[in-house]
C-alpha cells in the first residue's frame, strides 16, 4: 500500500436529496483524520477544498436534477484525483455526497489503464446507486454513479475519465446493500453486478462476504474502496441523509475494514455522504473516521502475516 496520502476535499451536496453533505469533509477534519492517519505512519497532505458551483436547488429536468453542476464537480474531482494518482499517492476523497465517485472512480480507472493495472471496486453502501434517468424514483444523481461509470448515463457523466465505459460491471463489488428501487433491481441483475446484500451478511457472515469480494484480488491489482457512511446501521451513523435500518454493526464494519487492510491493495477511497447538520456532536465523522483508521492497519494486535 502506499504510504503517502491525499486528502481532497469536495464539499457538495449537489448530488443528493438532502442538504448539508456539503460539510462532510469539515466534519471528517474535525474528527481529526489527518493526525490519525499520521498516527499510522502515513505521510499526510492535506489539499484542502474544491471549489465548484453552489446548490441551486432545483427539482429533476428531464430525469436529472442538477447535471450541469454534477458534472463540474465531477470533473474537478476526476482531475484532482488523477494527479494524486500520477504523483504516486493515494488520494481519499472527502465528500460530500456519492455522486462524487464518478469523477473519483473515472480518475482511478485511466490511471489503472495508464499503468495496467487490473481494477477492483469495492462499494460499501446501502444502496446499489445504479438508477437511470429512466428507472430514478428521485432524480439524485448520488443514486446513478454505478451506472454511469458503467456507460449508462448522459455523455457529460458518463465520459468524464476520458473512455466509455469507464469500467465493467464485473470489476464492482457491493457489501451491505439494503435498499435498491424496483427498475434498479433489474437493471442490477441484468449487468450482473456481484452484491453481498444484508441477507447474504445476515447468513453467511461478514467474513464469508469479504472473502468472496476480495478473492480476485492480485499482486497487479489497485482497489478502489468507495465507502458511503449509510453503509453502517444508522444506530451508529445517524449522520447520513438517506438512512436504511439493519446495516452492518460497528463490529461487522470493523471486520470488514480490517479484511480489506490485510491485502494490502487498496489504491484510493471515497469517503461520502457524510451530512454532519443530521449528526449528533459528530459521533457520524467519528465512528467513520474510526473506521478508516481500520482501513489503514489500525489493528488490536499484531497480526501475523498471510
Ligand atoms: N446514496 N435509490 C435512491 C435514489 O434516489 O436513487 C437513493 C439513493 C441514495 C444514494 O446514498 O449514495
Ligand atoms: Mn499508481
Ligand atoms: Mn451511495
Ligand atoms: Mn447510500
Amino acid at each position: 500500500m502506499l504510504n503517502k496520502v491525499t486528502l481532497i476535499g469536495a464539499p457538495t451536496d449537489i448530488g443528493a436529496g438532502a442538504r448539508g453533505a456539503s460539510m462532510g469533509p469539515e466534519a471528517l477534519r474535525v474528527a481529526n483524520i489527518g493526525p490519525i492517519l499520521e498516527g499510522h505512519g502515513l505521510e499526510v497532505k492535506d489539499r484542502g477544498n474544491l471549489s465548484g458551483p453552489a446548490n441551486p436547488w432545483q427539482p429533476p429536468t428531464d430525469g436529472y436534477r442538477h447535471l450541469p453542476e454534477v458534472a463540474a464537480w465531477n470533473r474537478l474531482v476526476h482531475d484532482a484525483v488523477y494527479e494524486e494518482l500520477t504523483d504516486g499517492r493515494m488520494p481519499v476523497l472527502l465528500g460530500g455526497d456519492h455522486c462524487l465517485g464518478l469523477g473519483s472512480i473515472s480518475a482511478v480507472a485511466r490511471h489503472c489503464r495508464d499503468t495496467g493495472k487490473k481494477l477492483r471496486v469495492l462499494w460499501l453502501d446501502a444502496h446499489a446507486d445504479f438508477n437511470t434517468s429512466a428507472l430514478t424514483p428521485s432524480g439524485n444523481i448520488h443514486g446513478m454513479p454505478v451506472a454511469c461509470l458503467c456507460g449508462f448515463g448522459p455523455r457529460e457523466l458518463i465520459e468524464i475519465g476520458g473512455q466509455v465505459p469507464a469500467i465493467s460491471p464485473k470489476w464492482v463489488r457491493q457489501i451491505g446493500i439494503r435498499s435498491v428501487d424496483p427498475g434498479e433491481k433489474r437493471f442490477v441483475h441484468e449487468q450482473g453486478l456481484e452484491v453481498f446484500d444484508m441477507r447474504y451478511i445476515d447468513e453467511m457472515g461478514m467474513r464469508h462476504a469479504m472473502e468472496l469480494a476480495l478473492a480476485t484480488l492480485d499482486a497487479n491489482t489497485h482497489l478502489h474502496v468507495s465507502f458511503d457512511v449509510d453503509f453502517l446501521d444508522p444506530e451508529i451513523a445517524p449522520g447520513v441523509g438517506t438512512t436504511v435500518p439493519g446495516g452492518p454493526t460497528y463490529r461487522e464494519a470493523q471486520l470488514c475494514m480490517e479484511m480489506i487492510a490485510d491485502t494490502g491493495r487498496m489504491g484510493s477511497l471515497d469517503v461520502v455522504e457524510l451530512n454532519p447538520a443530521l449528526d449528533v456532536r459528530n459521533k457520524t465523522a467519528q465512528v467513520a473516521v474510526d473506521l478508516i483508521e481500520s482501513l489503514f492497519g489500525k489493528s488490536t494486535l499484531m497480526r501475523p502475516k498471510a
